[in-house]
């Protein structure tokens, strides 16, 4: 086995998963003037063409691209984003009507996953690819096709290989270590829907839902004027589907405007193309290692898609390591205890909230429900800007520590209740009578007290 070690005086920094994550935190490295080396065990995304399995595209919001401006790579993913302002809920009728998702300029991005991955690779870094790693939480071992081996020590490795992360594999075998994992019902299942006369068949601008309570599509748009649809629902449903007349069958019933845009053969044919992937929700702690190893992205914690937040959380999750970093002066056995510390609650309350976002959908979220809620939610907003700000606004437009956000929620909710019972006691002064003798004297708001 050869060694290699410092070769410069430069401290050394393997970062494993040449995702998203791992290709953003190569960059936040390679600033700060680390040796950054990249382990990927794919071929080299940045010249393969087509990546199998994964979503095509995501929702790029606040969180993310906050942390892609602090490498200087915001507006060359802007660029290449297609801005989405609002959603627009598609009801069984074939019904369209849009939400905004704030006020006039706010705005997620429709953006292209092997785009995002390429350019953050590109250039400066260090790159093994297409061969095993084995990692020890020391030093990661490069296993080549031809069957030679390289040992590289670093000084710190830098886990982000995704949802089953091998360098996870190395914290599990350690005592005190914390870790769940659920795979929820759910299986999802990318479908393309072409132009129509070389022009989106949809309006692009939009992030387009089709909430059918368990059963569930979301389209993103692309460059290349496709949508990506992608179809949520349980396993044992997508099992029931076995022809091409099936599958026509089934979005007859339940997304029927989609039929002629994603078109009868193409749906016959996609259907079976790839069976439909799995969901996981994974949370752990800690997400270090003395001063040698830590864990960011999806290998930290998979979070179910259902907030479009994965992605954004991961690369906030280097910016907050950035942050860290300068505040505690590069030393690693300083700032990984603090990032630990900091961004445990974070993490874990996205996996949550996303989580929640899930049941709730499938529980009973139509069309006519989404839409009521999101109008009360900015009706609310716009009454009492201060005391009321939705949930995905805080999520989606801010910084706002994730788990803040989530007790601020809570808080919300109280006041939500006590508005709702002054209405309650309202309307019955006016409509039941007798409901005016048995309460003389009290008023709605102290009896909305007695109930909160
Ligand atoms: P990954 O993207 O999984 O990358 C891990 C990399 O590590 C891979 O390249 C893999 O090949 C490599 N690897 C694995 N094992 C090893 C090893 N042993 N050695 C070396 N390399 C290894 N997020 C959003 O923010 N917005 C969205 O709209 C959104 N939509 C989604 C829709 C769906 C259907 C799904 C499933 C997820 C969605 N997400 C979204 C979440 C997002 O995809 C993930 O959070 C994100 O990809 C995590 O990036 P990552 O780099 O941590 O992991
Ligand atoms: C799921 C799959 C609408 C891409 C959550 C909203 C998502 C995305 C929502 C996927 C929903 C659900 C939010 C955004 C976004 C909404 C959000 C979900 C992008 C609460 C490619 N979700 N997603 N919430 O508010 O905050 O529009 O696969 F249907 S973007 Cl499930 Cl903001």
């Amino acid at each position: 086995m050869e060694e290699t070690t410092g070769r410069s005086t430069k401290k050394k920094v393997v970062v494993v998963g040449g995702g998203l994550v791992g290709a953003l935190n190569a960059c936040f490295f390679a600033k700060r003037g680390f040796d950054v080396e990249v382990f990927e065990t794919r071929e080299d995304i940045r010249i393969a063409k087509v990546v199998k399995g994964r979503s095509i595209n995501l929702a790029l919001s606040h969180r993310g691209r906050q942390a892609l401006k602090h490498v200087g790579m915001e507006e060359k993913i802007v660029s290449k984003g297609i801005p989405m302002h609002a959603r627009m809920i598609h009801s069984l009728s074939g019904k369209q009507s849009p939400i905004p998702y704030g006020r006039k300029g706010q705005f997620i991005l429709s953006v292209d996953r092997a785009n995002l991955n390429k350019e953050l690779l590109t250039g400066k870094i260090f790159f093994y690819s297409s061969a095993k790693v084995f990692v020890t939480y020391v030093a990661a071992i490069f296993l080549r096709s031809d069957g030679s081996n390289e040992q590289i020590k670093a000084d710190l490795i830098v886990g982000c290989d995704g949802a089953f992360s091998a360098i996870r594999k190395q914290f599990l075998r350690r005592s005190r270590f914390n870790y769940s994992q659920t795979y929820i019902p759910h299986g999802y299942m990318e479908l393309t829907m072409p132009p129509i006369n070389g022009e989106f068949a949809m309006k692009p601008n939009y992030l387009h839902i089709w909430p059918r309570n368990t059963f569930m599509m979301i389209a993103l748009p692309n460059l290349d004027k496709t949508f990506t649809c992608t179809l949520f629902m349980p396993f044992e449903e997508f099992e029931k589907i076995t022809t091409g007349d099936e599958v026509i069958e089934f979005f007859q019933k339940y997304f029927p405007d989609t039929i002629p845009l994603i078109g009868v053969d193409a749906l016959k044919t996609d259907y079976f193309r790839l069976p439909a992937q799995a969901m996981v929700s994974i949370k752990c702690s800690p997400y270090h290692i003395g001063d040698k190893c830590v864990l960011m992205g999806d290998a930290a914690h998979a979070v179910v898609p259902f907030y479009g937040q994965g992605m954004n959380a991961g690369f906030e999750d280097c910016l907050v390591f950035e942050e860290i970093m300068d505040q505690l002066n590069e030393d690693f056995s300083t700032v990984l205890p603090e990032y630990t510390r900091v961004r445990v609650p974070d993490d874990h309350a996205i996996a949550d909230l996303a989580m929640y976002n899930y049941v709730e959908m499938r529980a009973h979220v139509n069309s006519k429900w989404f839409l009521f809620r999101k109008r009360v939610d900015n009706i609310l907003h716009f009454l009492m800007p201060k005391t009321i700000t939705p949930l995905y606004t805080m999520v989606t437009f801010t910084r706002t520590r994730y788990h803040e956000a989530v007790d601020s929620w809570h808080w919300q909710n109280k006041v939500r209740h006590f508005l709702k019972m002054c209405l309650l006691f309202r309307l019955c002064h006016f409509f039941f009578p007798a409901y005016n003798l048995l309460f003389r004297g009290r008023c709605s708001f102290c009896l909305s007290i007695l109930v909160l």
